[in-house]
């Protein structure tokens, strides 16, 4: 490998730094070593920093750790991501996230100290990484113009910081004749430095010392301006140590400048989305839903609330940064196959027309057996069969063409829901406001789907900016890309809230206590069993619609000992759920919640 190196330049002939005659004292060469590495964790930094910046005039979704991250998330196949959610919940991002940075100082690390020796394959390397941020923003589904301009700019920023810094650390020999006070110092290392001896490869002293004199990269001195050094003995070779301390300061205020004045930037375009949901008054609704009835939360310890409050909502979206959409400039376009008329809507539009008002229970398809992705809003929306009607749009059964309709998000996401269920009465509804208030950011703002009976992977798309009518046979949505189903409705299913697993409760009457959903088609029964006994009816919370969840009891008379609790629920249809177990992938998972409680 050609490169330039401190030694390369110096002697062509090539000495390891080991058989230098006058090489750095050990504690000198480490010392070198640490600030190499130093130097590629700032160059990384310059690097992350000015991105960060930069991506303030592209998009917060193209600074490269969140590009990189989210095509990680696009690539990661379904058992580890059902293994990154099961294990690192709603974190799992921030885990994805700290990953990718701490894989990024390792190679930083070593790119700077390699860059000691060979540093402009060093400075290539940093460069390459800028390439594949830039690749990883380009793959993404939601790419955008100048995705990639953050990675690249932060890359040449940063090698060119690594190039400065790991400059400083070139060794130099001080020629005697500029540094008087030296020449006269004894210089014992040579005659009893063995490797000189020893070593057949390496150059006379006095050979080395006169080529090391030219290692002056940038500004050679012509040999006949020192004439002294060509004789002359010489110091150990060092670096610039003051150059580089000052170089390191500059480029470690620089990142950090930077990369602030980036964060400011985008957050205060953040702002503008934030003062256009403040501005948002819903106004009250066309067709109200009835109030929740009071039967239908028991209130007992332990159980989840019949409604769920917007901070506890489970969240689950590919996006590492939840988008930031202003409501004043938002449309959504609804277009495609068999659309008569497009239509393009600003949200005061969808606010001028009739709400509805509707309770519903969202579940995630990645849901486990008695897991938390599963909860239950007030939602205030547009009745989406309305607008597809509007636009000209006909169900497959009567004579329509589009079996298919996609949502498409702005950050890149395509949901596919069956027409037919679209249109089949149910209140599919493009959703404004949860729980009274506009949607928050992380739950679509401004505007999400929902058809009541699916999973979410299928119906209810945040951040939505476009309705797509086609089939399912010409287009694979995003997910079901990643080997889910194409269609999905809510398995019927239900989950012991209380007692909680491992849970000590005393002997004696315990509440046994849950949820249970069947969505759009309601729920009938519940049943508990304890240590595979007797099913045992428990007693149902008041119904709200057949489109929430709905609570149960069960009164259990504990006895000392470890107890197996399971549940099962009955929907209205009459199916009761298996005990089948199957995992989430492709469509929902199956089989009896159970927990196992040891009684006091
Ligand atoms: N834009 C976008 N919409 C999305 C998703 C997503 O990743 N991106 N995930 C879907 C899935 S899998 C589910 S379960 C629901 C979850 O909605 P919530 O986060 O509001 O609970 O959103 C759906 N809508
Ligand atoms: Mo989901």
């Amino acid at each position: 490998m050609r490169d330039v190196t401190d030694q390369e330049t110096i002697s062509p002939g090539s000495v390891l730094e080991p058989h230098q005659p006058h090489g750095p004292s050990a504690v000198g060469r480490l010392l070198r070593v640490v600030l190499g590495a130093l130097s590629g964790l700032l160059a990384a930094a310059v690097s992350l920093g000015f991105a960060e910046l930069v991506a303030v005039a592209a998009r917060p979704e193209a600074s490269p750790v969140t590009a990189v991250g989210g095509a990680v998330i696009d690539r990661t196949p379904v058992s580890l991501k059902d293994y990154a959610v099961r294990n690192f919940g709603t974190n799992d991002k921030l885990v994805l996230q700290l990953g990718i940075v701490a894989i990024l100082a390792l190679f930083a690390f070593a790119l700077g100290v390699f860059a000691l020796r060979f540093r402009r394959t060093g400075c290539a390397g940093v460069l390459a990484f800028g390439v594949i941020g830039a690749v990883a923003a380009w793959s993404r589904p939601d790419y955008h113009r100048l995705d990639a301009l953050p990675s690249i700019v932060g890359a040449l920023l940063g090698a060119a910081a690594l190039w400065l810094l790991t400059e400083r650390l070139t060794l130099r020999t001080t020629p005697a004749a500029r540094l008087p006070e030296q020449a006269t110092a004894p210089v014992p290392q040579t005659p009893t430095d063995p490797t000189t001896l020893t070593d057949p490869t390496s150059p006379s002293p006095v050979e080395h010392t006169t080529e090391d004199d030219e290692d002056t990269v940038e500004t050679p001195l012509p040999r006949t301006e020192t004439p002294a050094a060509e004789a002359g003995p010489t110091s150990r070779p060092a670096f610039d140590r003051r150059g580089f301390v000052l170089a390191a300061a500059a480029t470690a205020a620089a990142s950090a400048g930077a990369g602030a004045l980036g964060r400011t930037l985008n957050n205060r375009r953040g702002a503008v989305a934030v003062a256009s949901r403040a501005a948002i008054a819903l106004p009250a609704p066309a067709s109200r839903a009835a109030a929740v009835p009071r039967g239908a939360d028991l209130g007992i310890p332990g159980l989840s609330e019949f409604t769920t409050p917007n901070a506890k909502f489970y969240r689950v979206d590919t996006a590492l940064v939840v988008p930031k959409i202003d409501a004043t400039t938002w449309r959504l376009r609804i277009h495609g196959m068999g659309v008569g008329k497009e239509l393009t809507l600003s949200y005061d539009d969808l606010l001028r027309r009739d709400l509805i008002e509707r309770d519903i229970t969202l579940t995630c398809v990645s849901n486990q057996v008695g897991g938390p992705y599963v909860g239950n809003a007030r939602w205030i929306g547009v009745r989406l069969a309305d607008l597809l009607r509007e636009a000209g749009v006909r169900p497959p059964s009567r004579g329509g063409k589009a079996d298919q309709l996609v949502a498409h998000s702005v950050d890149g996401m395509a949901i596919g829901s069956p027409v037919e269920t679209v249109l089949d009465g149910r209140d599919a509804m493009l959703a404004l406001g949860m729980n009274g208030e506009p949607l928050p950011f992380a739950h679509g703002f401004p505007v999400r789907m929902l058809v009541p009976g699916l999973y979410g992977y299928v119906s209810a798309c945040k951040w939505l900016h476009e309705l797509e009518l086609t089939t399912f046979d010409s287009y694979d949505a995003y997910w079901v890309k990643r080997s889910w189903s194409r269609e999905a409705p809510i398995k019927t299913e239900s989950r012991i809230d209380t007692p909680k697993p491992f849970a000590s409760p005393k002997a004696g009457r315990v509440p046994v206590a849950g949820v249970a959903w069947a969505q759009h088609r309601g729920i009938d029964r519940v049943q508990v069993r304890v240590d595979g006994g007797r099913w045992q009816t428990a007693r149902l919370a008041d119904e709200d619609s057949t489109d929430t969840w709905r609570q149960w009891l069960w009164e259990w008379d504990a006895t000392p000992g470890s107890h197996t609790l399971e549940v099962r629920a009955t929907d209205r249809d009459g199916y009761t759920q298996t005990d089948h177990r199957v995992g989430t992938v492709p469509n929902g998972a199956t089989g009896w919640h159970s927990v196992v409680v040891s009684v006091d």
